[in-house]
């Protein structure tokens, strides 16, 4: 259901069982608060930036909103090499071609599916590996499933914040293979020195509507090799180099100037994005400060994250509750809380059939993807609202075994 504007919300008392929307009283919002609501640019600044396409009539096809998208992009983030595409998922593909990638890809199972699905259509392996504690790939697990065959490495930013990109560019070193890494999540974030983007042969953000920074539809290569920037422009334009000149096998990955525009504008405003994204985190964490059982993820400062997920692990024991009790008394109330990432690309068909044929064992990957609950961050919910939600889990947390039992 779409989420319409600012949004009304019921105030109901919370003191008796019966108050829960699961047991039959009135939600406590009126409409749905999703884990995301995209970013809106002031629709003046936009509608100016159309008028601008309309008088060229330019829609696609390397425009100049898309030139000037990249080149802004390549300062923001201090790369040399900035490569827009229609989305991420499609830039990983151009990403393995470019690079020349075959045999078996490493890569967390505690990760969007589009990853693993990706490889295979492209006719690569992927293999799953563990995430530490972190929630991210752990260099040791990798090292261990190297292999001859072993074409790349594939490491998630989860959550935005940075791997163990020192450990694993060694690791990828001494095996002699690339390390891409997945920065889906990772706009405007840091390791160490520099922001992240220009690391490892290349990084790959989304700009999915869902994104801290997006362009409604969108992908975001960047890399400090020429020659990888140069085949990836060839790729993501069916292979032409000139109006009938092919190069190469490629398809169309093109960002329109449509998206471009959207991504413009929200270039702009990110850091006014991140510091509203960031109070509503600071929210949550005064909001379930003490509640056994719920434990927020805190990035840390140095790492600029930007505080656009919010990231519980549930600890049933300690709560009382699943996470998925906590998941259902949370819809009732239309806060939807999302298990991402559920059930895990090792445990997602057509991935399943080969771990069930390997004997593959991911225990902490299989505990993450059965604790984490994400709730309403970043614009998807108002400070006041934020408030609300986590009385509501302190309710519930407080009603825990009464509501198992009734459950
Ligand atoms: N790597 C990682 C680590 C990723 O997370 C992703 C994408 C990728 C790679 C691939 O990137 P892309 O190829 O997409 O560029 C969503 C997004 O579709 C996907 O982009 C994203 N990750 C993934 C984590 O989430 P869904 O199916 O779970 O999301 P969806 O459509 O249910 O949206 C989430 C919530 O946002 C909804 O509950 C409603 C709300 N929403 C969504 C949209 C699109 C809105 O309020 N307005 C909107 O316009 O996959």
């Amino acid at each position: 259901m779409p989420d319409t504007g600012p949004l009304p919300s019921t105030d109901k008392p919370l003191s008796r069982l019966d108050d829960l929307a699961l047991f039959g009283a009135p939600p406590l919002f009126g409409t749905p608060r999703h884990v995301n609501r995209p970013q809106a640019p002031e629709r003046a600044v936009f509608d100016a930036l159309m008028d601008d396409v309309w008088q060229r009539r330019w829609f696609t096809n390397d425009g100049p909103l898309v030139q000037e998208l990249e080149r802004r992009l390549s300062d923001w983030l201090d790369v040399p090499h900035a490569v827009l595409t229609c989305n991420a998922t499609i830039a990983l593909d151009l990403v393995m071609q470019g690079l020349g990638i075959e045999g078996e890809v490493l890569l967390p199972s505690y990760t969007f599916i589009s990853t693993a699905h990706m490889l295979t259509l492209r006719g690569l392996t992927p293999v799953f590996c563990e995430v530490g504690p972190d929630m991210l790939l752990d260099p040791e697990d990798c090292a261990a499933r190297i292999t001859p065959r072993t074409g790349a490495v594939v490491a998630t930013h989860v959550w935005g914040s940075p791997c163990d990109i020192d450990g694993l560019q060694a690791l990828c070193d001494e095996a002699g293979i690339p390390l891409i890494f997945d920065a889906a999540h990772a706009f405007g974030g840091r390791y160490k020195e520099h922001r992240i983007g220009r690391f490892g042969a290349a990084e790959i953000f989304s700009l999915h509507a869902t994104k801290a920074f997006h362009a409604c539809e969108g992908g975001l290569v960047t890399t400090c090799d020429g020659d990888l920037a140069a085949r990836l422009r060839l790729t993501r334009n069916f292979g032409f180099s000139g109006s009938d000149r092919v190069e190469c096998a490629g398809i169309n990955a093109k960002m329109s100037e449509l998206h471009a525009a959207m991504g413009l504008c929200n270039l702009d405003v990110f850091e006014q994005t991140r510091a509203a994204a960031r109070a509503i985190h600071a929210g949550y964490r005064d909001g379930l400060a003490g509640v056994a059982g719920i434990t927020l993820k805190c990035p840390a400062p140095e790492e600029d994250n930007n505080h656009h997920y919010v990231v519980c692990e549930i600890d049933e024991s300690a709560l009382g509750l699943s996470r998925d009790a906590l998941l259902s008394v949370l819809s009732a109330e239309n806060v939807f809380a999302r298990r991402y990432f559920f059930p895990g690309g090792h445990r997602s068909p057509p991935h399943l059939a080969r771990t069930e044929a390997s004997g593959l064992s991911l225990p902490r990957t299989d505990a993450f993807c059965g604790r984490v609950l994400l709730l309403p961050g970043g614009s998807a919910a108002q400070p006041d609202e934020v408030a609300r939600i986590c009385t509501l889990i302190r309710f519930a947390a407080a009603q825990a075994e009464a509501i198992r039992d009734r459950l």
